[in-house]
């Protein structure tokens, strides 16, 4: 890809018309050895994933559908990271490309005034101590006009074109968001965490804020933990670590 200077990510940029899913082909390619920092983007997917068995909503032509393969040499327990570090990278070139004012939801979705504009999907192959790779997938809404988005998504949806009223250059976005993310990646490996947590918790739209958690657990986001577990501080004081859920504004 022209303009792009990378030092880990885009060694192979694969772009296709169609997928069923570009976390299900990178990770094909992880399995035959394909190398740290191949690419994959489709122009649609067939069946694009969320988390949890649920549905990507995938049209064509308009959207950001990517999946990067990394092979980082970490511990299993800090793989949950790579996903803190690509919300962040999403959610840093959507404000540095458009001055959209996009925040980080815990655990892995991008919003804009609460609604979702892109969601991460990191997927990983491990054995109990080593890591063979981590798939970073990542959806970002930006062409996608408001008939696009099905009546009975769970949670509320936008785009670039509808925040800003402005088409987006897609290869653009995409090589900013590349180069960022190659920044990040770098730092991450060779400083760690601590960077990527204090820009995530700039980001995050509930910080200090009062949250309940599946609707049982009431209290005030105080952090991100190193494994990926929100902190909460629940009203006697003492803290919390939340490792799923969902997390709602009381
Ligand atoms: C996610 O799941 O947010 C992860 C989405 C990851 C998608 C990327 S695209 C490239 C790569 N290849 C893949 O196959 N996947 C990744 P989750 O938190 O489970 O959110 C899914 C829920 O968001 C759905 O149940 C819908 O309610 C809603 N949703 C579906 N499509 C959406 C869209 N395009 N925009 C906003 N919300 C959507």
């Amino acid at each position: 890809e022209k303009g792009l200077n990378c030092s880990h990510l885009s060694t192979t940029l694969i772009c296709l018309p169609e997928l069923d899913s570009t976390n299900a082909r990178a990770r094909q390619l992880a399995e035959e050895d394909a190398a740290e920092g191949t690419v994959v983007i489709a122009d649609r997917q067939s069946a694009g994933r969320g988390r949890l068995g649920r549905c990507w909503e995938s049209p064509s032509a308009v959207n950001l559908y990517c999946s990067i393969l990394l092979r980082p040499q970490i511990p299993v327990q800090q793989a949950p990271q790579l996903t803190f570090l690509s919300a962040v990278a999403v959610a840093e070139t959507l404000q540095q490309l458009y001055r959209i004012d996009a925040k980080v939801k815990w655990p892995n979705d991008v919003l804009v005034d609460g609604k979702k504009i892109a969601g991460l999907l990191n997927e990983m192959n491990a054995e109990t101590e080593q890591i063979h790779f981590v798939i970073l997938g990542i959806g970002v809404n930006l062409n996608m006009s408001t008939e696009q988005f099905p009546e009975e998504l769970n949670y509320p949806a936008t785009s670039v074109l509808i925040e800003t009223g402005q088409q987006v250059d897609r290869p653009a976005f995409v090589r900013a968001l590349l180069q960022l993310l190659d920044d990040y990646y770098g730092e991450f490996l060779q400083q760690g965490f601590v960077s990527i947590r204090r820009r995530w918790e700039t980001l995050c739209d509930m910080m200090s804020q009062r949250v309940s958690v599946d609707n049982s657990m009431f209290g005030t986001v105080v952090g991100l933990d190193s494994d990926g577990a929100l902190r909460l501080q629940l009203d006697d004081g003492h803290i919390e670590r939340v490792m799923a859920g969902d997390v709602r504004p009381q």
